[in-house]
């Protein structure tokens, strides 16, 4: 390729080749890192989800079918939102990269595609529920930093650009006269050869600046969110102290400590709400519309309950299930101050970012220990799990009742309203199963012959579990011992010491049955519509 039609060599290779091509490419996506770092830190001073890339992320949460969303959350677990997150950066940086490649050719169209880019982004910030036109300036930082990183690093590496020029910018052949690099005979445009200076000194500018600009952005973000302090009231009632747990290495303890609860939510970044800012409305068929604030539910009386969460989205032997002491305000106490009207067959809860859950009605009513809470384990709730302020309902699955980030309770029925999952096909009657889990030994643990120790966890909220039965390698049912009783909407840890003889491959199964008598199933459901059933089994190796 160094030789022209006529013979003669060119005095040096033509440029633009493959190694102009990826510094054009690396530009569009330092450009474009460079952009999103800087609307990161303006996102973190303004409305921290207002940031372009987890805009983008946000709106393809809601927009992802059903389906899809089941089988990433069952295959990525709680790494579903760094692996979205990625996956939107790593199409945009593709896509900036060709957006570099482009304006090293036309810069203006390169550009333009750069700003097509922040433009998706800055219109998904602005339909969001809850966005304000504030939301606009993130994304408009990033077009400015993003469109001048380009227009710099295109410059200093590669001399094209507005500033350089028409020549270098858009290298029509006949212009080539000034090109004293001598790729005039080359069959694609060109500018003055990319030193390799230039291409160190931009590179790392960008490179640094976004750097720097996403960790800014990342402190003052953890910084604004600590939550300050914060006294609770002592409740006027009181489960008994929760009593000992089994302390198996490897059992699930019997109280989740609140950093290792599981997390779910439709959230990318977690909503940061103050409290003194947070109010409750409870309106709808209602004698009395009230709003209480927060040093007024602070006021009222509360109790303090054990209760076992579960994620409809938990697969036998998934990790979507926690047990906490939550607490809270009866629901049904705020309830009766509004006073619930006869048309209401659903509550209809809506968190500060818009989204709702729908719970029966009957099911909050019927007595069981429905809560509006603000304390887990002792601690004000942690923001991922809904600060100030969530609902806990035990014996239904968390879409169907433990709002995060509570702000409203309407009544309603379920001809007039649908609530976020609902409308997405999931059940409205969503009783948690009889279920069971084997904890230990971990999956593909290899142990000695002798005892082996099989331990884990079974949860019937609302029931109580009233006995849990293992089978080794299909035969008879044994039962296992259990753990405390802490009540009928707490799981039950449980174990079991198999003496194990022959060495090989073995697997257990586990069951578990409620205090009516139900014996969970080995009819094996999916999560989807209304939660899984089956029997959760374990393949143990022996030496
Ligand atoms: N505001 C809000 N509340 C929410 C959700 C959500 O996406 N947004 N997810 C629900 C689901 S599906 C579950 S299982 C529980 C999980 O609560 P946790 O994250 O505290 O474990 O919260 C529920 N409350
Ligand atoms: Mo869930």
């Amino acid at each position: 390729m160094a030789t022209s039609a006529s013979g003669t060599t060119h005095r040096r290779p033509a440029v633009g080749g493959r190694a102009r091509t990826a510094i054009a490419a690396l530009g569009g996506v330092l450009a474009t890192l460079v952009g999103m770092a800087v609307g990161h830190l303006v996102a973190s001073l303004l409305d921290p989800s207002a940031s372009p890339v987890l805009a983008v992320g946000s709106t393809v949460i809601d927009l992802t079918p059903t389906p899809v969303k089941e089988w990433a959350v069952s295959n990525f677990g709680n790494a579903d939102k760094p692996i979205l997150i990625g996956s939107v950066l790593l199409v945009t940086l593709l896509l900036a990269a060709v957006a570099g490649i482009i304006a090293a050719r036309r810069f203006v169209v390169g550009l333009a595609l750069l700003l097509v880019l922040v433009g998706v982004a800055g219109v998904l910030a602005l339909v969001r529920p809850t966005a304000t036109i504030v939301d606009l300036v993130p994304a408009l930082a990033t077009a400015v930093t993003g469109a001048a990183a380009l227009w710099w690093f295109h410059r200093t590496a590669l001399g094209v650009g507005p500033g350089t020029t028409p020549a270098a910018a858009d290298a029509p052949r006949e212009a080539t006269t000034q090109d004293t690099e001598g790729a005039g005979a080359t069959d694609h445009p060109t500018g003055p050869r990319p030193t390799r200076r230039g291409v160190l000194v931009a590179g790392g500018v960008l490179a640094a600046t976004a750097a720097a600009a996403g960790a800014v952005g990342q402190w003052i973000g953890s910084v604004k969110t600590r939550i300050g302090n914060i006294v609770l009231p002592t409740a006027v009632d009181s489960d008994p102290d929760l009593p000992d747990g089994l302390d198996i290495d490897g059992l699930s303890k019997f109280r989740t400590p609140n950093e290792e609860f599981y997390r779910v939510d439709v959230n990318l970044t977690v909503p940061v709400v103050d409290q003194d800012d947070w109010t409750l409305t409870i309106d709808g068929d209602v004698e009395n519309e009230l709003t209480i604030t927060w040093d007024e539910l602070l006021d009222m009386d509360m109790v303090e309950r054990d209760i076992t969460m579960t994620c409809v989205s938990n697969d036998v032997g998934g990790q979507y299930v926690g047990a906490a002491r939550w607490l809270g305000v009866p629901l049904t106490d705020l309830l009766e101050r509004a006073g619930v009207g006869d048309r209401a067959d659903q509550l209809l809860s809506t968190a500060v970012d818009g989204f709702t859950i729908s719970t029966p009605l009957d099911v909050v009513t019927d007595g069981r220990d429905a809560l509006v809470v603000v304390g887990m384990n002792g601690e004000p709730l942690p923001r991922e799990h809904g600060f100030p302020v969530r609902l806990v309902i035990p014996g239904i699955y968390g879409y169907v009742g433990s709002t995060k980030w509570l702000t409203k309770l309407t009544l309603t029925t379920y001809d007039q309203e649908v609530a976020y999952w609902t409308e997405r096909g999931w059940a409205t009657q969503a009783p948690v199963k009889i279920s069971s889990r084997v904890d230990v030994p971990k999956a593909a643990e290899e142990k000695e012959p002798g005892t082996v120790v099989i331990a884990g966890v079974a949860w019937a909220q609302t029931r109580g579990i009233a006995k849990v039965e293992v089978q080794i390698d299909g035969g008879g049912w044994t039962e296992a011992t259990l753990g405390a009783d802490a009540g009928v909407d707490y799981w039950r840890q449980w174990y079991y010491e198999w003496d194990a003889t022959e060495s090989g491959r073995h697997t257990v199964t586990v069951r578990a049955t409620d205090v009516d008598g139900e014996v969970q199933t080995d009819a094996r459901m999916a999560p989807f519509p209304e939660g899984s059933s089956g029997l959760h089994t374990r393949a143990i190796q022996i030496a």
